[in-house]
């Protein structure tokens, strides 16, 4: 059976998503990232970098969640495009992975989390983020999923981070992101959607946000600065 390393923020949300979808056996291992178990030598042997979602498959081990989601899809032919998408394919999974992904959660840690001095951070992170979202938005006008008429993978990939985008851009997000909405909505609607959101009742991870938690996420708070 499939071991999945996860908590519940938007990256393993995704891949609980695409096993649900898939209808494959798993066991959800909890890895409480506040408490800094992502540092444990155990967990460190899954995933070097630290970091969830991880999963364990027989002798394959797989991080990083746009990797998974893609090694999910080849080794079970399901949720990947028609002949022909697959350029459009690696393409916008990679865009999620390399932009949407990053500067929507960098944009939180700034917002939220960095001290002051941070206005040039905020910008920069929240402007880049918005510019993102709304590339996504316009690809989506006119298609009912990211590559056409077909749900798959990177519509998974867009998921996991859409349903943060009010906390990610401000509570009026989605009045400037339609197309994101209703795509988000839609998803949300599969009962595999349900089904992968209901892992939060499984098992309670730490909710302060306290100096632990911060050291354990944001690990560069322990360096001396000069
Ligand atoms: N590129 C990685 C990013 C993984 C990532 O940043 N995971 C977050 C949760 S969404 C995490 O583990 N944070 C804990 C930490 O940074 O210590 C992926 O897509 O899986």
């Amino acid at each position: 059976m499939i071991r999945f390393h996860y908590n519940l923020a938007p990256n393993p949300t995704k891949v609980a998503l695409c096993l649900e979808e898939m209808g494959l056996a798993y066991e959800p291992m909890p890895v409480d990232t506040r408490k800094g178990e992502q540092h444990s030598p155990e967990f460190l042997k899954i995933n070097p970098n630290a970091k969830v979602p991880a999963i364990v498959d027989g002798d394959q081990v797989v991080f990083d969640s746009n990797a998974i989601l893609l090694y999910l899809a080849e080794k079970t032919g399901q949720f990947l495009p028609p002949a022909g998408g697959r350029g459009p394919m690696l393409s916008w999974l990679m865009f999620v992975a390399t932009g949407i992904g990053p500067y929507s959660g960098q944009a939180v840690h700034f917002t939220r989390f960095a001290p002051e001095p941070k206005e040039y951070a905020v910008n920069r992170y929240v402007f880049e983020a918005r510019r993102h979202w709304g590339i996504l938005d316009a690809r989506l006008a006119d298609r009912r999923f990211m590559l056409g008429d077909d749900y798959g993978i990177v519509d998974m990939a867009v998921w996991g981070w859409s349903r943060l985008v009010p906390f990610v851009l401000g509570d009026d997000a989605f009045a400037t992101l339609p197309n994101v909405k209703r795509h988000l909505d839609e998803i949300n609607a599969r009962p595999a959607a349900a089904r992968a959101l209901a892992l939060k009742e499984r098992h309670a991870f730490k909710a302060e946000m306290d100096e632990a938690a911060k050291l354990a996420m944001f690990p560069h708070l322990a360096q001396k600065t000069a």
